[in-house]
């Protein structure tokens, strides 16, 4: 049968450390869901629908990954595609405390979904869509941090030439 993964995310905009831990996640599991969700305590830049073109247009080459949204918890959405596992990406930390929060709950709210991490890649240690936001809206080049196509729309975002 096959092994069901989600990644989910707020995806504000995607950005190479994302893009990594796709993949990487793509290699391994037969299908991975791409679930771009709301994180309450964010002030999203790009809309739902925007977030998911984006990643779209940036994984085109990835067969097995599919790309959705959910307005739910995500535990809920893991189960209802049948997911065995839940996989997030981990830079310093600083995130560790966070995930652990996240992941218990997830754990207490059904046991039977695992975490797992994948640990980000040097070069992306520092990457978040937070400071590609701060760059990019300030004029900054974000070449390399982020495909084409999002230094693209964040430059039409912040009306940028
Ligand atoms: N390198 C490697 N990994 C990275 C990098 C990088 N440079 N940047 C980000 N990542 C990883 C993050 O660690 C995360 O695992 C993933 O990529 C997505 O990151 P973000 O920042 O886009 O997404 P988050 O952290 O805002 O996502 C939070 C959720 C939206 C998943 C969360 O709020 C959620 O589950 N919301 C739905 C409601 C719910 O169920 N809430 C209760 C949870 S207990």
């Amino acid at each position: 049968t096959e092994k069901i993964a989600v990644v989910p995310g707020s995806f504000d905009p995607i950005t190479n450390g994302h893009l990594d831990i796709i993949k990487r996640a793509a290699d391994v599991f037969d299908i991975v869901y791409v679930a771009v969700l709301n994180n309450s305590s964010k002030n999203p830049l790009f809309s739902i629908d925007e977030r998911m073109k984006l990643i779209a247009k940036v994984t085109d080459k990835l067969p097995n990954i599919r790309i959705e949204s959910s307005s739910g918890l995500l535990i809920d959405y893991a189960r209802e595609k049948k997911a065995k596992a839940i996989v997030r990406g981990l830079r310093a930390i600083s995130d560790f405390e966070y995930e652990m929060q996240i992941t218990s709950m997830n754990r207490f709210l059904d046991e039977s979904i695992e975490t797992f991490f994948i640990m980000t890649k040097n070069q992306y240690s520092f990457l978040s869509s937070s400071i590609v936001k701060e760059v990019a809206r300030y004029g900054g080049n974000v070449e390399g941090l982020v495909p084409k196509e999002i230094e693209h729309a964040l430059n039409l975002k912040y009306n940028n030439r």
